[in-house]
């Protein structure tokens, strides 16, 4: 490593420069900003951030560079710049972070502090198992409780709809909730209203399935039509372009909604998290004649035998593959 010695006169003309520089910012920091306060970010789209404070007042705002992304659902220090804008400068603890890997596989934060993920499904556009199975391995990862949701339940008949339940039921005998509900015909809704009540919740899925749908009809129309603004209008329809946060009525909690994906991967995660996240294989872990067995060609593997005698579903081993890969 190189250095280099300063000279006494140097140094001097650093520190004052520093300490001018820090002046300069103290002054700008007390005339132009109003004090700390607490505020929860309730929509981010870029650098771009909405914080609501402890009255409901709305400030967009920006945040300082040195701590961190908030997101949807975080709990921040800001200050108040005008009536109607702000500067986030810090990020309070979290309880949980819901993130994603993005470009080069950078972590991108998604969400923050949410305890129950409404993964939603529907029969148009055709669910993706894989999908299913990517956000249920991060609620396993996140410890957060996961539930399911068949939404468009209006599109099912008769004969559709037990094909569709012997399909999506494996997820029922792991042990997780599924729900169903239509917006069209208003069904469903009060479940998952009791559902989401004490929670802060995400609606996550595939572009399409309902999930701006479902907020709407979950809350009044005055709030929903608000947010409305801010959705841009693709094909006639309204894409949701960014994470944005509601409270639902009579305290039943808050509410993210996200926009959809094609695409959720786990590169984050290693591989033992990944084998934690199908809870089927937890009481086989550990009983393969190798121990850093990956399960995939290995002799006297618990998980294969499991595959191979039904215990495990061919389906949702397949999903592990695939992830692993
Ligand atoms: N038949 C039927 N259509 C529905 C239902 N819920 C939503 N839709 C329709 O499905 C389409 C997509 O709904 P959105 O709520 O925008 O879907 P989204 O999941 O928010 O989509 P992204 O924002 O792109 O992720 C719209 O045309 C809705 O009218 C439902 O219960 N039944
Ligand atoms: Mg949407
Ligand atoms: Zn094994």
């Amino acid at each position: 490593m190189t250095s280099r010695r300063l000279t006494k006169q140097q140094s001097r003309r650093i520190k004052q420069n520093i300490g001018a520089r820090q002046k300069q910012h103290r002054t700008t920091h007390d005339k132009s900003l109003g004090p700390e306060q607490s505020g929860l970010i309730i929509s981010h789209h870029g650098k771009t951030l909405v914080v609501e404070d402890d009255q409901g007042g709305r400030y967009r705002c920006s945040s300082r560079q040195n701590i961190g992304q908030p997101v949807c659902g975080d709990h921040v220090v800001w200050q108040a710049a005008n009536d109607q804008e702000g500067v986030i400068t810090a990020i309070k603890d979290r309880i949980s972070l819901l993130v994603r890997p993005g470009f080069a596989d950078r972590i991108k934060p998604v969400a923050a502090n949410i305890t129950l993920i409404c993964i939603v499904i529907a029969p148009e556009p055709e669910p993706q198992e894989s999908l299913i199975d990517r956000y249920l391995v991060a609620a396993e990862y996140l410890n957060i409780k996961p539930v399911i949701l068949c939404n468009k339940s209006d599109l099912l008949d008769a004969k559709t709809r037990d094909a569709w339940q012997e399909r999506f039921s494996i997820y029922q005998k792991l042990g997780y909730e599924l729900l169903t509900t239509s917006t069209k015909q208003a069904h469903g809704l009060d479940q998952l209203q009791q559902r989401l009540r004490e929670n802060n919740s995400i609606l996550v899925g595939q572009s399409g399935v309902g999930k701006s749908s479902l907020i709407n009809c979950l809350i009044p129309d005055r709030e929903a039509r608000v947010n409305e603004l801010s959705s841009q209008i693709t094909k006639g329809q309204h894409t949701t372009s960014h994470s944005e946060l509601f409270h639902l009525p009579d305290r039943g909690g808050d509410l993210i909604d996200s926009p959809g994906v094609r695409d959720f991967r786990l590169g984050h995660l290693d591989r033992q998290a990944i084998e934690q996240g199908f809870i089927e294989f937890r009481p086989l872990l550990g009983r393969c004649r190798f121990s850093d067995c990956i399960h995939v060609n290995e002799p006297d593997c618990a998980i294969l035998a499991a595959v191979e005698n039904g215990q495990i579903s061919a389906r949702r081993f397949e999903s592990y593959r695939t992830i692993v890969d």
